[in-house]
């Protein structure tokens, strides 16, 4: 499983195996064995070639520690290894852990080449708590789920390490702030992306960002360093796997080099034509190739603009979910999701609601599709709002993702806090910190946030598009309603003219979640709630007013898929436990919705 880049790899495996048979026994070795090919590796930009890499997705040891034991008292020492666990995966929905609430551990042993060399672990995403031990010293916890995490390692005495994580899924405000349990998804506890061990030189490269500039190939680059920083930083740059070309003497500020250049040959990334350039970067010692694509994204009149081209944003919210696998999921899975979403026609998604898989990121960009990316939040009560732990790691969540993600052209918008008491005052100042820390790390894109209180909104002006999220005609704003359907278009027409009045007609406005819940095969001749008549009803009149309507930007339709939620009393609005919206069920099986959508959507209807 220990892949190493940019040295020999199959020989560096074999020392792996004979490291391991020849101090821990033949039973340990064999799992060993198991664990070096069976997994599903897809690695996703950024690579480096220079370094060495462990990545260490695969097999690890394993032990549910208890469901009241205290995690920050937990010590590695102490720890009976009695289980397996996959990597990436959840605990709680393996047979042997399923529903379980508490501790978890996880340790993995990796035969560094350097020893003396400062490591840094980089985790895609994690939840709901971590922490890390390095050799049995506490290196960092994790408290912002799902969003890009890295610690650094100090060089050890001997070539192997001992890995070992906690990771805890129980609901607590003090040590998860950023999850609480009204959220309307289930909160899994594991290790749900990649995760890789970087041996790094004094001077490291952390990350490339290329932003563009225009669309005749001028991009701006900014080189961020890791490790001692030289007064001046000397690199070359090379595109497409071209000449390098050297930068000397270039000026550096907090680790960070900015400087402007024009890509040979550029080629513009559109949807239907989703080109990619590379761009390898070399300093002395390490280097790094990212991807990214040439494309502008601004905002005009209403309408989004894609390389100054009005784009209609079409398409669906997808939660990162599967009843096995949870938020873990396998490549096959993030391929099969986009390439279902692309027979019904559509360009967009919502990664609804947390910052999402850069596997998942790297495909959209493969495949052209426009992503809405997000930090972590579900229904923030104002209290929350006003609090100053809770908005330190908002804070945190939004910039490692807006940093993690900003090589991908696929990603336009950036948004935060779904459905927050927006409506309230103590979202002022939370809405404002949010977008203020996005657009000084990237003003290249359009910031936004689905807001559930149209009517009401305090936070308008402080965004570039208008999303709203709202459910006439599913959550009724009259039970007695014969025809719960005739709500849909007048809601639509009334936050239109309320936009208009509130001086916000200039900008684009999007439908960031709407639909109505079906259960699969629940087919009934009275088309009523929950049968997937009423469902394929419902989105053929939202999806043929967006398609025909100049004033709505785009359209996220709630959802996807299907997802396991509340395992609460929150479910008896939740048959089955799951978030029934879903045009496929869990399994992606499609309800009569996904054939209404792909007709409107491709323009065959
Ligand atoms: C909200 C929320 C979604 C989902 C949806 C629903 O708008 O943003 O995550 O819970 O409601 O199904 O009611």
């Amino acid at each position: 499983m220990d892949t190493v880049s940019g040295r020999d790899a199959m020989a560096d495996s074999v020392t792996v195996l004979r490291t391991q048979s020849g101090r821990r026994g033949l039973a340990i070795a064999r799992r060993r064995i198991l664990c070096e090919g069976a997994m599903n590796q897809v690695s996703h930009f950024p690579r480096y070639d220079t370094r060495t890499v462990h990545r260490l997705d695969g097999l690890w040891e394993a032990t549910f520690v208890g469901a009241d034991v205290d995690p920050g008292e937990v010590r590695p020492g102490d720890i009976r290894w009695d289980d397996l666990m996959t990597v990436p995966g959840v605990f709680d929905s393996c047979p042997n852990h399923v529903r379980k609430r508490g501790c978890f551990a996880l340790r993995h042993f990796v035969d560094t080449v350097d020893s003396a060399a400062r490591g840094r672990l980089r985790f895609g995403g994690l939840g709901l708590w971590g922490r890390v031990f390095v050799d049995g010293e506490c290196l960092g916890t994790c408290q912002t789920p799902y969003a890009p995490w890295s610690v650094a390692v100090p060089p050890g005495r001997r070539r192997q390490r001992e890995l070992v994580i906690l990771i805890d899924n129980r609901f607590d405000r003090d040590r998860v702030p950023l999850f609480d349990p009204f959220f309307d998804f289930y909160g899994y506890g594991g290790i749900y992306r990649s995760v890789a061990w970087h041996e790094l030189p004094a001077c490291a490269l952390d990350r490339v960002t290329v932003t563009p500039l225009d669309l005749a190939g001028n991009v701006r680059i900014d080189i961020r360093l890791d490790g001692n920083a030289p007064a001046k930083l000397d690199a070359t740059l090379a595109f497409d796997g071209g000449d390098p070309a050297a930068f000397n003497g270039l000026e550096l500020n907090s680790g960070l080099a900015t400087l402007t250049t024009r890509v040979p040959s550029p080629r513009l990334w559109e949807p239907a034509n989703p080109r990619l350039h590379t761009l390898r970067v070399g300093i002395d010692g390490d280097s790094i190739t990212e991807r990214f694509g040439l494309r502008t994204v601004t905002a005009e009149r209403g309408k989004i603009l894609l390389n100054g081209k009005p784009v209609k944003l079409l398409g669906y919210n997808r939660h990162e979910a599967h009843p096995q696998f949870g938020p873990a999921l396998p490549p096959q899975q993030l391929l099969h999701d986009l390439q279902l979403l692309r027979r019904l026609g559509c360009n967009f998604v919502r990664g609804s609601h947390y910052p999402q898989d850069q596997r998942f990121l790297d495909l959209c960009d493969e495949l052209g599709f426009l992503v809405f990316e997000e930090a972590l939040g579900w229904g923030t009560p104002a209290v929350h709002l006003a609090d100053p732990r809770f908005n330190e790691l908002q804070e945190a969540q939004t910039r490692a993702m807006v940093r993690a993600s900003a090589n991908h052209p696929s990603v336009i918008l950036w948004g935060f806090l779904n459905e927050c008491e927006s409506h309230k005052p103590e979202s002022d100042a939370a809405v404002a910190r949010l977008a203020g820390a996005i657009r000084e790390e990237d003003p290249s894109r359009l910031v936004t946030f689905a807001t559930n209180h149209p009517f009401e909104e305090r936070n308008y002006d402080k965004v570039d598009v208008v999303s709203v999220n709202q459910y006439p005609g599913w959550y009724p704003e009259d039970r007695h309603k014969e025809r719960p359907l005739d709500e849909i278009e007048p809601l639509i027409d009334r936050v239109i003219a309320h936009l208009k009045a509130e001086g916000q007609a200039a900008k684009p406005f999007i439908i960031s979640e709407m639909g109505a819940g079906a259960i699969y095969g629940w087919r009934d001749e009275l088309e009523a709630h929950w049968s997937e008549q009423y469902q394929a009803a419902y989105l053929g009149i939202l999806a043929r007013r967006v398609v025909a309507d100049e004033r709505i930007a785009g359209v996220a339709i709630w959802q996807f898929c299907d997802g396991r939620t509340y395992a609460h009393g929150h479910a008896l609005g939740r048959p089955r436990a799951f978030n029934n919206k879903g045009s496929f069920d869990e399994y992606r099986r499609p309800k009569m919705a996904a054939d209404t959508v792909r007709r409107i959507f491709t323009g065959e209807a």
